[in-house]
């Protein structure tokens, strides 16, 4: 009997889970939140990175984008995530990941899972674009042509936290982060964010960023760093407030 209550209990939480999905609703309220990611202490040098194949496009190397520090030790890059959100503005962004000069531009991008989103070559060589969600692979593009594009919008319909490489340059990575609501934001070249409407109340802030100290090269000499970093915060949001919380990356 126990057991069977037990198992009706998972069923129901699975189910639970299942409809949480975010809802768009209109907000007269919402309220601001800003603010900056700064680097704490020195700074480590990242190595460039030595290119392998098309150097006649792609140069000789490329500079890491792991850590991107800015002015007044701004950290360009980071996500900040608001947690707990199920009913709010409607997401109206478009990711595009662009294959540019031998670099993923944007390096780290975040959208809300179901949100468009794009790959781009604009590069006239090929470019193998491959995301992975954990170990499975979510996409995996060959991308031959100049000014071609595929959408990924339903590859990215669960949150977390996607690794992309270019399967051709071992020196090309990126990130994309899919959140469960529109309320996410990377940091700017100044570390600063902003997200707008959001619901009054309080909330879990979560600050991502990848790792960045160097960990070497794999078999294939795409380079390595140490695992992403969070912080949290809680955070109130008055009505038609703003609110700014800050963030030290070490
Ligand atoms: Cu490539």
């Amino acid at each position: 009997m126990r057991r069977a209550l037990f198992a009706m209990a998972v069923l129901a939480l699975t189910a639970s889970a299942a409809q949480a999905a975010y809802e768009e609703i209109a907000l007269k309220d919402g309220g601001t939140l800003s603010g900056v990611v700064r680097f704490a202490g020195t700074p480590p040098k990242l190595d460039p990175l030595p290119v392998h194949r098309n150097r006649e496009v792609c140069g000789e190397q490329k500079a890491s984008e792991a850590l991107v520090v800015g002015p007044d030790r701004g950290v360009r890059g980071s996500v900040v995530l608001i947690g707990g959100v199920a009913k709010g503005k409607k997401a109206t962004g478009e990711a595009l990941l662009d294959n540019h000069r031998c670099l993923f531009v944007s390096h780290v991008s975040a959208l809300a899972a179901g949100e468009k989103a794009r790959v781009k070559n604009s590069d006239g060589i090929l470019h193998n674009t491959h995301g992975f969600l954990g170990k499975p692979t979510v996409f995996n593009l060959a991308l031959p042509n100049r000014d071609q594009f595929v959408d990924i919008t339903r590859r990215l319909t669960r949150p977390g936290v996607v690794r992309v490489r270019c399967d051709a340059h071992p020196h090309m990575f990126a990130w994309l982060i899919v959140h469960d609501s529109p309320y996410v934001a990377v940091t700017d070249d100044r570390g600063a964010f902003r997200i707008a409407d959001v619901p009054p109340g309080t909330y879990k802030v979560t600050m991502w960023h990848e790792g960045f100290r160097p960990r070497g090269v794999d078999k294939d000499g795409r380079p390595l760093y140490d695992e992403p970093r969070t912080i949290t915060r809680h955070v109130t949001i008055a009505p038609k407030g703003a609110a700014t919380v800050e963030f030290e990356l070490k």
